[in-house]
């Protein structure tokens, strides 16, 4: 027997074990796959962390071969921009918010209806139930699997011109909105000049007086320093447009269902995480906020910020899908 041939069998025979382990390590490393995440908030912004968590989460349970790449802090592109690469399948996962969404997919405007939604847990029970269900449904029709609502937490106005206590104190005021008709119309009925304007480009556009304030949660106000910028910062908390994570059809109808089964999986676990963060992160905003000198005004007449708005809602719930969907929230409060 040829000795080369012979050492080759024992070796083959000997480490058979180790051969078989060798092939399904190469088979491993073939399926092996990393999906790209994007997000627009800094790195240890709750949802951020919530993508981060996915990822351990599905390395864990899959002996490393479905992980998640995440790209924060928009490296990937604004919102309206990371739609739409997810939808086209060039990004796997995008985290966005619902407001932006709202020109896509009307019914995620119900969200912005100014004070529909009256806390974080009367969201929560709309979220968790057939309503939210319907909604992450809803996004198949444009290439997108909805695969989690992360909470954004109720949004308020800031400016760095004057405490605005009434809506007449935001006569005049260039107030930055999300890439959302509805919200730029809700914003124009208080008197206020909406502006459409990126996320990424609001601190310089406050800094150098282009704009005079925004509207947003807590995190988002003081994790961006709009709060050295703009330090007035009104608790109307009008709107609670959460948050979404999307997967892309494409991305997703090239897994094994069994691989699909572990992204819900993990997208149900990165919720419950990012919902504990996102109560931290509040918390901590507002002692930073306050610590760093904003200026927090809890004494105003919030019926006047409501009262201002009464024709804006009416012509909204002209629509008689919006009109139903927000019955049924208000059914939940
Ligand atoms: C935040 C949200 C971001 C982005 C931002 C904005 O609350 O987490 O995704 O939508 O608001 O105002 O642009």
């Amino acid at each position: 027997m040829n000795r080369h041939f012979w050492t080759r069998r024992r070796l083959l025979e000997g480490a058979g074990l180790s051969l078989c382990a060798a092939t399904a390590t190469r088979a491993h490393a073939q399926d092996r796959r990393r999906l790209r995440a994007a997000d627009n908030q800094n790195d240890d912004f709750p949802t951020v962390q919530a993508l981060l968590y996915m990822d351990r989460y599905m390395r864990e349970r899959s002996g490393n071969r479905l992980s998640i790449q995440v790209f924060p802090g928009g490296q990937l592109g604004e919102e309206d921009e990371t739609i739409e690469q997810t939808r086209i399948g060039a990004i796997d996962l995008t985290r966005v918010n619902l407001a932006p969404l709202g020109r896509f997919f009307p019914a995620c405007n119900v969200f912005c209806l100014p004070f529909l939604l009256q806390s974080d847990d009367h969201l929560r029970r709309v979220l968790d139930a057939e309503i939210g269900d319907e909604i992450l449904q809803g996004f198949d029709r444009r290439g997108l699997v909805g695969l989690a609502f992360y909470e954004g937490g109720a949004r308020s106005i800031y400016n760095s011109v004057r405490p605005v206590r009434t809506p007449a104190d935001l006569q005049g005021l260039r107030i930055r909105v999300q890439r959302s008709d509805f919200m730029a119309d809700l914003v124009r009925a208080w008197g206020a000049t909406p502006v459409a304007l990126s996320y990424s480009q609001l601190l310089p556009a406050l800094q150098a007086r282009l704009i005079d304030g925004a509207e947003n949660n807590w995190p988002s106000y003081v994790t961006t320093d709009h709060h050295r910028a703009a330090r007035h910062y009104t608790l109307t908390e009008h709107a609670r447009p959460p948050e979404v994570l999307l997967i892309s059809k494409k991305s997703w109808d090239a897994l094994p269902p069994a691989d699909r089964d572990l992204i819900r999986d993990a997208a149900l676990a990165s919720r419950a995480f990012a919902r504990m963060r996102m109560r931290e992160w509040t918390d901590i905003a507002q002692e930073q906020a306050a610590a760093e000198g904003a200026e927090i005004i809890r004494d105003f007449d919030r019926q006047a910020f409501a009262d201002a708005l009464a024709p804006f809602v009416e012509t909204a719930l002209a629509d008689p899908d919006m009109k139903r969907l927000a019955g049924r929230i208000r059914d939940l409060a």
